[in-house]
């Protein structure tokens, strides 16, 4: 055959091969799949309230107050490296208002304290730091100010705008930056009335990829408690019109559960305490976390389709404390030993139907995001098959829906068989989203099936894993 010959079959061939599934409802921006692709990330409380025992400083604290002796971003960093997290979110401003970085918006911040004869600047060495150990940077500036005495007026809006431009876009890219919905009295005895749209646009300006976390977003939204606990049903969506954050944020059930078709897509952040307070205080020394517990908060975070943000609070001296960075290493060494081995490989798989080649069934045994396993458009229950090479015992089950096309599963069940006895239900879940991790009893089978049983529209799934924890 020649090869002008060739072209028509080519040709052919590719108006044969089937499109993906068109995207469906209200899609992810890119930088926010990015940002749910790092899990898992540290948040660090550490200001004033390190030194004074407080959880919330009420802005009367003189600026010596804060005087770490010995303070090591570049452990910060290392520690949060080791435990296997993608990034640092920082308090660089708490309610009482200091200022972790010489914001020249305010006179309350490190450039005004005794530390280091007011040349000190946290975030230039905590941002330095994590460049260096390839970890990406957020801050938490909190619009409730205890100490600015505009607080409670316009003037304080333009006050806050000027606070945000000093760090965006001074210390590198941010990756996200965390608004708390905390609005209290200030100095004056008066509450602020925030001025959202213009704090967003400034965020929006100076850092475009930067997720905005707050209880409504827009780039991410608070899961509702301080227990790193998502719903069992978590929709990525969520309508946020005539919501604020705080006061005026939806009901906290709305928040860790998301809108079904929601207009935004506002994905689940869980935030939680590695101890019982967010900053560090000496009496909580033995109170931390055992790995059991922060094993139950990956499941109900991460593996219930939302990001976690773990709080690790460095001590007095301006370091993570032993006790703290031993634990977080261990549960990720028990993390790492779990989800190394993916009982599924080498199984066969079969799904229902068919929607060509490209969207094979098998493309869920495989690492790569982009591929996945489409089914024909309409069909909203498909189910899929995998037979092991032999029987094999497992705790977990692993799904992932491939969220650039949109989140679809509302209902799925699993089911599982060995030496041909008939199906046995092991599990069953309503949504699925970026990630969904099932904790079953413990199953000997060597056959699986995955019957979605409600979507919006056809499933789009790129992951099936088997563990055993
Ligand atoms: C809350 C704050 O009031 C707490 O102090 C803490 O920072 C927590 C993460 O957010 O809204």
């Amino acid at each position: 055959m020649k090869k002008h010959d060739l072209i028509p079959l080519i040709l052919a061939a590719a108006a044969c091969s089937p499109a993906p599934p068109a995207p469906y409802g209200t899609l992810p921006e890119p930088w926010q799949v990015t940002w749910q692709q790092m899990e898992t990330n540290m948040f660090c409380h550490f200001g004033p309230n390190t030194f004074s025992g407080k959880e919330w400083g009420d802005g009367t604290e003189t600026e010596d107050l804060f005087n770490p002796t010995d303070l090591d971003c570049r452990q910060w960093a290392a520690t949060a490296k080791a435990a296997g997290f993608k990034g640092i979110i920082i308090t660089a401003k708490h309610h009482d208002g200091f200022c972790l970085w010489p914001n020249p918006a305010s006179k309350h911040t490190v450039a005004q304290s005794a530390w280091r004869d007011g040349k000190g600047d946290v975030l230039a060495e905590l941002s330095k730091a994590c460049r260096e150990e390839g970890l990406k940077f957020g801050v938490y500036i909190s619009p409730w100010d205890r100490n600015d005495p505009s607080y409670g007026s316009d003037e304080y809006n333009k006050v806050y705008v000027k606070t945000l431009e000093s760090v965006l876009g001074h210390y590198g890219p941010i990756f996200e930056e965390w608004f708390d919905g905390a609005n209290g009295e200030g100095p004056a005895g008066k509450k602020q009335v925030y001025d959202w749209p213009l704090f967003h646009r400034t965020v929006r300006n100076a850092m475009p990829e930067a997720v905005m976390f707050s209880d409504v977003g827009p780039g991410c939204r608070w899961i509702g408690n301080e227990r790193g606990v998502a719903g069992e049903t978590c929709w990525s969506t969520l309508n946020i019109e005539g919501f604020e954050p705080g006061a005026g944020a939806p009901p906290k059930d709305t928040l860790s559960r998301g809108n079904v078709n929601g207009k935004a897509w506002v994905p689940a952040e869980a935030d939680v305490s590695i101890r019982p307070g967010w900053f560090w205080r000496e009496s909580e020394n033995n109170r931390v976390k055992s790995v059991d517990q922060l094993m139950d908060i990956y499941y109900t975070s991460v593996g219930r389709n939302a990001l976690l943000l773990l709080n690790v609070p460095p001590d007095d001296r301006g370091r993570i404390p032993a006790a703290d960075s031993a634990r977080l290493v261990e549960w990720r060494a028990r993390l790492d030993r779990v989800f190394a081995t993916d009982l599924a490989q080498g199984g066969r798989i079969r799904a229902s139907a068919r929607r060509g080649r490209q969207f094979q069934a098998a493309n869920l045994l495989n690492e790569q995001y982009d591929s996945y396993w489409a089914v024909p458009d309409g069909d909203c229950t498909p189910s899929f098959e995998i037979r092991l090479p032999e029987s094999r015992v497992f705790n977990r089950v692993l799904l992932q829906e491939y969220i650039p096309l949109g989140q679809r599963v509302s209902s799925f069940t699993i089911e599982a068989s060995t030496d041909g006895a008939p199906w046995r239900e092991i599990a069953s879940g309503t949504t699925i989203g970026y990630k969904r991790i099932l904790l079953t009893e413990k199953t000997r089978a060597d056959a699986i099936r995955v019957r979605i049983t409600g979507a919006l529209a056809c499933p789009v799934l790129n992951r099936f894993g088997l563990y055993l924890d």
